[in-house]
């Protein structure tokens, strides 16, 4: 389905989801949400992208089919209004499925640099890309593409672990060191990140000394008792100030009632409602990318955990889409297609 038509590569109609009229949601097209595939438009504001690797994990594994979990719990959704945002997300701005990235499964160095290729060429300062996971090393060649096009950014992570360790078995590269090797190569601005979520013990002490050291700040699970959402919120946003943002989400933040289907669960998360309320609160932040990881569907119930996935990833579209700080162009005046 091609009806996009390109004025000086800006586009002059946009492509939604397929239109439920014509083939029910559970079924027709597989890509997130039934939107486009890139190929199918001739230029785009946002795009999903897979990244189904899961070498770097250390515990359960099976993040590798996330992306397609994900893009079939994405069925689901009714993507035309999103009602707390109050944006109509993909008329507003074109997004656009990109496939999977083709990771080397027996490679993490080479597939590492795969994913960056792919992210640097969908990535520009008018381009902003949503990464399905995949597990959090993922995260590294991400930000290293988004350096190349925005330099240093602020990191906002939610995560039930810290991510910032230094190896395991002699390998650098891991799901739990990536924010460690971000901070060593100067892709984050120093002071401005924040991890959100962190519970369970740690190998030592140590660890959140280094985390510190490494210029991070730290709400814990436990915190959003004590500070309520709009506490939490406060101290991200103060943290952030006005730095473009990377948004890193793995769903092990979430308490494993409601996202059974990951990789190293830790009890005491956030529920799936705490979390949308946070990443609602962000509205205004300038979201240049994001990635939603460590969804391995073999450890899911009845799609629970990739359906928390999906919806956030709907609902980073829609922050985006609804963002008065949009740094890519904003075609509010086509017309809908799919009303
Ligand atoms: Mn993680």
């Amino acid at each position: 389905m091609t009806d996009a038509s390109a004025s000086d590569g800006v586009p002059t109609g946009i492509v939604g989801p397929v239109a439920g009229t014509v083939v029910p949601r559970f079924a027709g097209s597989s890509t997130f949400a039934r939107l486009p595939r890139v190929d199918e438009v001739s230029d785009y504001a946002i795009a999903v992208l897979g990244a189904p690797f899961d070498g770097g994990t250390s515990f359960r594994p099976g993040a590798r089919f996330g992306p397609s979990a994900v893009r079939q719990a994405s069925r689901n959704l009714r993507p035309a209004y999103h009602p707390d945002l109050d944006v109509s997300p993909y008329e507003r701005l074109q997004v656009v499925d990109a496939g999977d990235v083709p990771c080397n499964p027996y490679s993490i160095d080479e597939a590492l640099q795969q994913i960056d290729q792919h992210a640097s060429d969908l990535l520009s300062d008018r381009h902003r890309l949503i990464t399905v996971g995949g597990d959090h090393t993922v995260a590294l060649p991400l930000l290293r593409a988004v350096n190349r096009v925005h330099g240093p950014v602020a990191l906002v992570h939610f995560d039930a672990h810290l991510d910032t360790w230094d190896t395991y078995f002699g390998a650098s590269n891991t799901h739990g060191t990536v924010f460690r090797r971000a901070f060593e190569e100067g892709l984050l601005i120093p002071d401005h990140s924040i991890h959100v979520g962190t519970r369970g013990p740690l190998y030592s002490r140590q660890d959140l000394a280094d985390d510190t050291d490494f210029g991070f700040q730290v709400v814990r699970a436990g915190d959003l008792d004590l500070l309520g959402i709009d506490g939490v919120l406060d101290r991200i946003r103060t943290r952030v100030g006005d730095a473009p943002v990377y948004l890193s989400i793995d769903i092990d933040v979430l308490d494993p009632a409601f996202a059974p289907g990951t990789g190293t669960p830790e009890i005491g998360g956030f529920t799936s409602r705490e979390l949308l309320h946070l990443l609602r609160g962000l509205s205004g932040e300038l979201l240049v990318a994001a990635d939603v990881v460590e969804v391995s569907p073999a450890y899911d119930h009845a799609e629970v955990t990739s359906l928390a996935a999906a919806t956030v990833v709907y609902d980073i579209t829609s922050l985006m889409a609804a963002s008065g700080r949009a740094s890519v162009p904003d075609p509010a005046g086509a017309p809908p297609r799919n009303p």
